[in-house]
């Protein structure tokens, strides 16, 4: 069981795997392949750049598939955990699905971005409605670019306030630090690098996962399992 103290100070880091149970497919437990193409060539800006039309009708159904998914037991108790901590505690997700906003978690990071929401890849954040993106592209109403999903593609950067958020945190713990990763194959950086940032720093490690994911040996801790019965039995 993970013991938090008065001074622990809690770092999440989540991936599909926590997701999984909601029913939301993760990327590479079902072989890495979406309709023939490489999951690495669909989320690229090379993929929206050869293919747009494929790219958002790839992002489309990933959308409607989210349509009556809802939060599960290990979202519910990153919540409990959030209400126990307070400032200690952030969540850091590389999930673009919004159940943890969803289940109620408010000090969050999505470093991946949101699926739900759309960007112009000229000028700026725009407003959209998925309807038509199904089958028609849509451009934006400003400088007529193409939009696209505001999700961060392989070779793009990680928004600067999401990294700078997780810094700040890591260097505010010092050896109060308890990373936990939940549901990810860590093999995606920098998100795969946070064990060893959180090592660097003089904290403690824990993993729980379905099964032995690529970083696991830098892991203090690790729970085999799914997320949904193991987290919140890790807090009771
Ligand atoms: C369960 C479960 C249950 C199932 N309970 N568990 C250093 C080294 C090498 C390469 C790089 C590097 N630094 C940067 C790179 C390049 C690249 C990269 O990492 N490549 C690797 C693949 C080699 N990274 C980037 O390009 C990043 N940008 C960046 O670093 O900018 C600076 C830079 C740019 C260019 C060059 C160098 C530096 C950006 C990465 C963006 C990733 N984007 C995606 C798509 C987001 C939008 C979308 O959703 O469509 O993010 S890719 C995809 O993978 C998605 C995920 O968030 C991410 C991670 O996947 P995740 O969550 O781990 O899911 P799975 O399916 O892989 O694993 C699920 C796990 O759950 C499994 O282990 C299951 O067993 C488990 N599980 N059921 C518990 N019930
Ligand atoms: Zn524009």
């Amino acid at each position: 069981m993970l013991t938090l103290t008065d001074s622990t100070r809690l770092l999440v880091l989540t991936g599909a795997g926590i997701s999984a149970e909601s029913g939301v497919p993760t990327f590479r437990d079902a072989g890495g392949l979406w309709e023939g193409h490489r999951f690495e060539d669909v989320a690229s800006p090379e993929g929206f750049d050869a293919d747009p039309i494929l790219v958002w009708r790839f992002y489309s159904l990933r959308r409607r598939g989210l349509d009556n998914v809802k939060p599960n037991p290990a979202h519910h108790a990153l919540v409990e955990v959030e209400k126990r901590l307070g400032d200690r505690y952030l969540l850091v997700t590389q999930n673009v699905d919004g159940l943890h906003a969803a289940a109620g978690s408010k000090r969050m990071v999505e470093m991946h971005g949101n699926i739900n929401r759309t960007k112009c890849r000229r000028c700026r954040l725009t407003p959209f409605e998925d309807h038509k993106s199904y089958e028609e592209l849509p451009a934006c109403a400003e400088c007529g670019e193409l939009l696209r999903p505001d999700v961060v593609w392989f070779g793009e950067m990680i928004p600067r306030d999401a990294l700078a958020a997780i810094d700040g945190f890591v260097r505010a713990a010092g050896s109060n630090l308890v990373f936990l990763a939940v549901g990810t194959s860590g093999v995606v950086y920098p998100a795969a690098g946070l064990v060893d940032v959180a090592r660097s720093a003089g904290g403690t490690s824990w993993l729980v996962n379905a099964e032995r994911p690529a970083n696991v040996s830098q892991f203090d801790h690790v729970e085999i399992g799914p997320a949904g019965k193991v987290l919140p039995a890790l807090f009771a």
